[in-house]
């Protein structure tokens, strides 16, 4: 079936120890985030052939990212270093929404970095097309169409020959200087697209699957994820099919859709149906929910999630 190429920024992570509020946090976590490294780490848990393809900075977070990813068996061989670019950076302050529902103010340190510095010349290097040239499936998110300009053309210019999928992973922050035409193109080429239903609204103005299917006519397959209570699974042409979520009691929430889609994705790779494809989907983003990392560091590897 191929290799799972994934694209896009990797960043370092701090979070203050101790649940301390960000003003008076001196001491911090630092994890690793990013939303297509995070597919790329659960991917290879799950037993699929994954390379990753992004730009990090010449520094220590670079060099700890890229260390990670390899000791989690993924290829990061076409992986460029830039040596005036810094890697990407987060701060996430895990907390609670009036609603009572676990949330995490995330503050960004991302522009000007080596990932946003993605551009077609980083697709014309030998080993990243050849990378490309061998994908069974290229997974990117809508956070690359946004994080610059010249990461926009490198999406655009993107090859089409592995099956495309694309989570729309919207990020305001991103957006709210820059026309979203570039993340509406990513969609429009995509052979699979997931969403939130809020995320759905935001772009298209309604989470309405027909609408959806009419808004995204390339896509063979959509996943509309309608948070806890799962994900309808749309198609040209056939009926709706709902596949319901696991119950969780959540500790921190982001990462959660990252995790989701690598479960999906590796379950197509197995050659689970659709539907158990979907079901994996959810049981590693529960897994991913119940941890305070952007990733679900518990989960177990394929042998014994098969079992
Ligand atoms: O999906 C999880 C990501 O949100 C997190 O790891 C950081 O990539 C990130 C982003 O842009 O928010």
């Amino acid at each position: 079936a191929g290799t799972v190429v994934c694209v896009g920024e990797a960043m370092a992570v701090l979070t203050p120890a101790d649940d301390v509020p960000l003003a008076d946090a001196s001491t911090f976590v630092r994890t690793i985030g990013g939303a297509e490294l995070n597919v790329a780490l659960t991917l290879a848990r799950l037993g699929v052939p994954t390379a990753w393809l992004s730009r990090l900075g010449d520094d220590g977070f670079g060099q700890h990212v890229a260390a990670v990813a390899r000791a989690a068996g993924v290829d990061v061989s076409a992986v460029e270093f830039d040596r005036t670019r810094p890697t990407g950076l987060y701060v996430k302050t895990p907390g609670t929404a009036p609603d009572g529902s676990r949330r995490s103010a995330m503050l960004y340190y991302r522009a000007g970095s080596a990932a946003s510095a993605l551009s077609p010349a980083y697709l014309e290097r030998p080993e990243v097309a050849a990378l490309l040239g061998r994908a069974g499936v290229v997974h990117v998110s809508g956070i690359t169409a946004g994080l610059s300009d010249s990461a926009a053309a490198f999406c655009d210019a993107l090859p089409g020959n592995a099956r495309l999928s694309v989570d729309l992973n919207y990020r305001p922050a991103l957006w709210r200087d820059r026309d979203d035409a570039p993340l509406r193109r990513l969609l429009s080429r995509a052979d699979e697209v997931q969403l939130g239903a809020d995320e759905a609204t935001a772009v298209f103005g309604t989470a309405d699957p027909d609408a959806l299917l009419r808004a995204l006519p390339r896509a063979a397959r959509i996943l509309l994820k309608r948070e806890e209570h799962g994900v309808l699974v749309l198609e040209p042409g056939a009926p709706v099919r709902h596949v319901p979520a696991l119950p969780v009691d959540v500790v921190e929430p982001v990462g959660a859709g990252d995790a989701f889609a690598a479960g999906y994705l590796a379950g197509q790779w197995h050659g689970l149906d659709v539907v158990d494809a979907v079901r994996l989907g959810h049981r590693c983003a529960a897994a991913a929910l119940t941890v305070r990392e952007d990733r679900p560091v518990t989960l177990p590897a394929w042998e014994g999630l098969a079992g």
